[in-house]
Order: C-alpha cells, then sequence, then structure tokens
C-alpha cells in the first residue's frame, strides 16, 4: 500500500494533507525512525515522543519562513523527515549522511545548530527580537524539555523573554524525563501542573461557577482568552511562567494532533510570549522504548524485534570502571560525593546512586552548578568527584577558574567521553579539555592509558588536594586486568613503555597507537622511545628534558585540539628550557569542525590511528 510520507517532501506537502490523514502520518513516521534506528543507533525515545508535536507544528507553522528551533535538537528527526530529508534518512548517523541534529548546512529548515541543552529560548528570542528591528514578519518558536527547562540558561532567557513581552512560541515537551527521570524542584512543580489535569479541573469548575453570576459571568466566558487569563490570576496566583509575563497554556494532550493544532493555532495569534506544556511519553509506540526510556535515549543498534542491543557486551567501559571504583573508594571513604548533571547512567554512577544515595547528588542539566555545588562541598572538606562529558564540561569554564581553580579546591573532575567520539558530530566532541583545564592554576591535568590505570588515578588524585581532571575515552576499556587495589601515581609521574632514541611522549588514549605507530617504525630503522605521559599538568620533565638535551627530537601526541595542548605545554617547557633547536612535533587534532562518523574514521582522516601516526612521523623525519 502507497504511504503517505511518500507524498511529503517539504511541509507544503503537509499542510495539504486532511487532519485526519495526520495520525496515519504519525504511524509511518514512527516506523521509520524505529526501522533506521534500530540500523544506526540514535535518540530513539525522545523522538518517538515528539512525532504528533512536531507534525502539528509543521502543519500550523510555515517553515522555514517561521522559525522553529530545537533544543538540544535530538528530537528532530521528524522534523528532518518533514523536511525533506526523508530518502536521506537512512543515512542518519554515518559519515556523509545526514547529523542526529539540527545542521544548517543540511537544510533551511534547520534554523540555529544545537546538541547541547538549554539554548534554544535564548536564540529564539534573540531571532524574535531581531525580526522586530528588521521589520520582519514571522513566528519563532522554540521546542524544549523540562530536562532542558533544568538548565540555568533556560531560565536566563525566560527572565528576559518576559521582560521584553516578545511574541515567542515555547512548546514544553514535558515527558518527565531528562535522559534518566527528571529531578529538581522544577520538576515536581511541571508534574503538579499536570496532575489531575489540575489546571483545566479547575479551568471547567470555573466556567460553570462563572455561568452561575448572570450579568459578569456569561460575558467573561465569551471572552475566551481573557476569561482564561481571569482564572489563572484568581486560581493560579503563583503559576510561574504567567508570574515572569509569559502567558501558560496546557496541559495540553502531546500525542492528540486535533489539540496540539488548535493550541499552535490559537498561539499563532497571540501577540507576546506564550508556553504551551505538551505532556508527552518518552518512546511513544515501541514498547521496550517506552519501559525503558532510559536505556533507549540514546541506543545502540538493536534487534528491532526484542529491543536487545546488536553487539553483545565485551570489556567494560571506562564509564563503568569509573563508577564501580568511585562506589568502591567511597565505601571506605565517607568524604566521597558523587555529582551528575543529569547523566547518571552516562557516567556509570547509576550504581553509587543505587548503593549510596545519600552521597549522590544528580544536579540536572547544570553543569555550572554542579561544579559551584562541589566548591561549596569541597570547602568543608568533603570530597566531590564530578563525573561530566568532556564537551558539557566547557558550560562550566568560569565555574572551573573562578570557583575551583583560583581557591585550589581539592575537586576531582571526571570527564568522560573525552576525545573523538562517534556518531553524534561536532557539538559532541571532547577535543578542547585539555586546553580548557591546562592553563589553570593549581589544576592537575591526566589521562589514563587503560581501564586499569584510570582506576589508579582516580584513587590517586582523592589524595592529591589539588583539583584534578582526568579526561578519559567512550566506550570499552582495552581489556586489561583490574588491579584490587590500585597502586597510586604521584602528581606528574610518567612511564616509560619503551626505550629509543627520539622520544614519542603520548597522552592518554593516543598511548596505544602510539606503541603501535613505534613498532612500525622501528622495523624501518626509526628509533623511538615511547613514554606514557599520564599528565599534561604537571609535566613529567625529568623523563622529557634528557631526550632534548641529548639533541633528539620530542614528538607528542594527544586526542585533542592542538592549539594550546598538551604539545603546546611540552613546547612551552622545551622554551622555558632554552631548548629552542630541538626538533618537536606536536600531532593531534586542527581546530576544526570535525565531519560526522564514527571516532575511528575521524582518527584515520586526521592521521590519528597507528598508521596515520606512524606517516606523519615518517614525514617528519625524512623533510
Ligand atoms: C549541556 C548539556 N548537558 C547534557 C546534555 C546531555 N543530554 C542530552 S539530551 C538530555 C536530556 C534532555 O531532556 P529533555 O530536554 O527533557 O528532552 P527529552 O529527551 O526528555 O525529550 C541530556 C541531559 C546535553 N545535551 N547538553
Amino acid at each position: 500500500m502507497p504511504k503517505i510520507l511518500d507524498s511529503i517532501h517539504g511541509p507544503a506537502d503537509l499542510k495539504k494533507l486532511r487532519p485526519e490523514d495526520l495520525p496515519q502520518v504519525a504511524h509511518e513516521i514512527r516506523a521509520l525512525i524505529l526501522d533506521v534506528v534500530s540500523k544506526t543507533g540514535g535518540h530513539l525515545a525522545s523522538n518517538l515522543g515528539a512525532v504528533e508535536l512536531t507534525i502539528a507544528l509543521h502543519y500550523v507553522f510555515d517553515s522555514p519562513h517561521d522559525t522553529i528551533i530545537w533544543d538540544v535538537g535530538h528530537q528532530c528527526y521528524t522534523h528532518k523527515i518533514l523536511t525533506g530529508r526523508r530518502e536521506r534518512f537512512c543515512t542518519l548517523r554515518q559519515h556523509g549522511g545526514i547529523l542526529g541534529f539540527p545542521d544548517r548546512q543540511e537544510s533551511e529548515h534547520d534554523i540555529y545548530n544545537t546538541g547541547h541543552a538549554s539554548t534554544a529560548l535564548s536564540a529564539a528570542l534573540g531571532i524574535a527580537v531581531a525580526r522586530d528591528k528588521l521589520k520582519e514578519d514571522h513566528k519563532v518558536i522554540a521546542v524544549v524539555g523540562d530536562g532542558g527547562l533544568t538548565g540555568g540558561v533556560a531560565w536566563e532567557a525566560l527572565n528576559q523573554i518576559g521582560h521584553l513581552r516578545e511574541p515567542v512560541v515555547i512548546v514544553l515537551n514535558f515527558n518527565e524525563m531528562s535522559i534518566s527521570p527528571n529531578v529538581g524542584a522544577l520538576s515536581k512543580y511541571l508534574s503538579y501542573l499536570v496532575s489531575g489535569q489540575h489546571y483545566l479541573r479547575i479551568k471547567d469548575q470555573a466556567k460553570s461557577i462563572l455561568k452561575s453570576i448572570p450579568a459578569i459571568g456569561p460575558p467573561i466566558i465569551k471572552a475566551g482568552r481573557a476569561m482564561e487569563d481571569a482564572i489563572k490570576k484568581v486560581f493560579f496566583p503563583g503559576l510561574v511562567f504567567e508570574e515572569l509575563g509569559i502567558r501558560y497554556v496546557g496541559p495540553v494532550q502531546g500525542h492528540s494532533l486535533s489539540s496540539l493544532i488548535e493550541v499552535f493555532e490559537d498561539a499563532k495569534t497571540y501577540d507576546g510570549p506564550v508556553l504551551i506544556h505538551c505532556v508527552t511519553q518518552k518512546g511513544r509506540g515501541y514498547a521496550p522504548a517506552r519501559t525503558n526510556p532510559e536505556r533507549f535515549h540514546g541506543a545502540a543498534p538493536f534487534n528491532r524485534a526484542t529491543g536487545e542491543p546488536l553487539s553483545p557486551a565485551a570489556s567494560p567501559t571506562y564509564s563503568k570502571v569509573f563508577g564501580q571504583t568511585l562506589l568502591k573508594l567511597a565505601r571506605r571513604d565517607e568524604r566521597i560525593i558523587a555529582i551528575t548533571a543529569a547523566m547518571p547512567d552516562g557516567t556509570g554512577l547509576s550504581g553509587f546512586a543505587r548503593e549510596l544515595p545519600g552521597r549522590f547528588y544528580d544536579v540536572g542539566i547544570a553543569e555550572q552548578h554542579a561544579v559551584n555545588f562541589a566548591a561549596g562541598l569541597a570547602l568543608r572538606g568533603l570530597k566531590p568527584v564530578v563525573a561530566i562529558y568532556s564537551t558539557f564540561l566547557q558550560r562550566a569554564y568560569d565555574q572551573l577558574y573562578h570557583d575551583v581553580s583560583l581557591q585550589d579546591l581539592p575537586i576531582i573532575f571526571a570527564l568522560d567521553r573525552a576525545g573523538l567520539v562517534s556518531d553524534d558530530g561536532p557539538t559532541h566532541q571532547g577535543v578542547n579539555d585539555i586546553i580548557y583545564l591546562r592553563h589553570m592554576p593549581h589544576m592537575i591535568v591526566m589521562a589514563p592509558k587503560d581501564e586499569n590505570e584510570l582506576q589508579r588515578m582516580l584513587k590517586s588524585a582523592l589524595a592529591y588536594g589539588h583539583p584534578t581532571a582526568i579526561r578519559f575515552p567512550k566506550g570499552r576499556g582495552l581489556g586489561v586486568p583490574l588491579e584490587e587495589d590500585p597502586r597510586e601515581i604521584a602528581p606528574g609521574e610518567s612511564e616509560r613503555l619503551k626505550e629509543g632514541k627520539h622520544l614519542l611522549l603520548a597522552y592518554g588514549s593516543m598511548v596505544r597507537p602510539a606503541l603501535e605507530a613505534a613498532a612500525e617504525l622501528e622495523k624501518e630503522g626509526l628509533s623511538l622511545a615511547v613514554i606514557n605521559a599520564r599528565f599534561a599538568k604537571p609535566l613529567d620533565e625529568q623523563a622529557i628534558l634528557p631526550y632534548a638535551r641529548a639533541g633528539n627530537a620530542v614528538i607528542t601526541v594527544e586526542e585533542g585540539v592542538i592549539s594550546g595542548g598538551f604539545g603546546s605545554g611540552v613546547r612551552e617547557l622545551l622554551d622555558r628550557e632554552g631548548r629552542f633547536d630541538v626538533r618537536f612535533l606536536a600531532v593531534g587534532l586542527p581546530p576544526e569542525v570535525y565531519p560526522l562518523g564514527k571516532a575511528d574514521e575521524i582518527r584515520r582522516i586526521y592521521g590519528l590511528d597507528p598508521a596515520g601516526l606512524a606517516g606523519r612521523i615518517r614525514r617528519f623525519f625524512s623533510g
């Protein structure tokens, strides 16, 4: 049977359909998303939950004339399918294919690139203000989840939106989930608004009361929106959004296309900011994702019939080793506190949360707050361990500097997903942390070569008494045995893995490729010592300088942006020692937007795989 979806090449085609055809469109989109994501992996649960909401937006509004901005952007698959990318949708997250997040280079319908949470409202306000200044006439819509709304920057935007009373349509996609169940007072408040359809119930009651007041009641009811405002003022004096100056509409059944279309049509005519509280279900339409939305938030390829992952678990992930080691250490030291910014599972801390709930804090998508909160704890002698992905800790740069580093507070930062990551594209690459941490006073910056060294580093860091960052990659470890009682490492202590004439100094995930490259080059008569640096700061000067003093070459390699990174630190050391004549090569990533693809593919493109690294070194010596 021909699909309706096949006839939709853009929003104009969707608008030609009758409202009664739309549920079938939703059905077909869900099937397509499920089919593709089961093969490519992706943000399944969030996308299944936003299907109707997206259809209704494109049915009512006129994209790209009207601008739709997606907070985080992980829920934009239906938007991509409806805006001319249905046929390419099978290339989702593949090298050369379409991105899992909005991408301005991909389509005129992707107005603003996202990937990190809580930015959509500020951007929407900026576009709305620009619209007025440029005397344009279009609508601005921002779609944000209740998770995204836990980020402070979203509230900075709401503060100004309410102040300016700028017409912006905010669609709150409320499903009580961030990646894990959403936490915090705000989340409770939003649930309260939904519970028992509180607001709607009171609205109905108020209507019947008004009806019974002969002279005043019926005209108010007729006034529609005015009545709604009056009711909200009387019965919900503290409605947060209204108090901020933003009209609140809801809760709306977020899978009812007719209800959504009705409220969006109404919002379209409103001359001020409005927030529409849509209640959706994460994973809607696929039982395994409904029952386990956390696992299907960002799913690896899976068997569609059973929901089981396609590739069985091999060696444990770095996240898991981190979480288990921290739990072990915390059992022995009551001062250890674990903190995550909405990623208890991703950071490997779920087990910690279960066993030591009183010493575990999920602060929401609030990286800045997480770091400041840890600062307070550390000041009073507790030992906070803040686990945040490398890319998301960028958010807290000033907290790291102003609050932690300048005050020399002993906090441990576990930077998961450091280095290149597969499938998610430019916004998720963890390639800047060495740079943003290395220059900070007191900060110790390190990276393990394998999962056992991660254990050692975590244990050691707890004893350093200074702010300490440990970066480690996404995914499985190298499969090395894990010590029961990990040996401690002194700050700056490197490890010589291979003797040789010139020095190849490798950092973290690049140690193994460096060993392989050195073995390859050895066969060609090029003698390289390989040192596992372990620390980007402090550097093991006594291990590095003898090579420079002997007139041999020094080569560094890191999985991070080269500008101001690990290699820069070594160059600075050589300069400080007056070793200006040393033959020096720093290998790493250029400051660029890297293409979409698997981490291994991107490493190959930039010569960070063993063969590529050997090639770079070969050219360096022959050049
Ligand atoms: C700054 C930042 N921190 C963490 C994340 C990881 N992250 C991606 S989606 C998500 C949850 C978003 O929840 P919500 O906005 O409610 O959307 P839902 O998936 O529930 O539809 C998180 C924490 C991120 N993208 N950006």
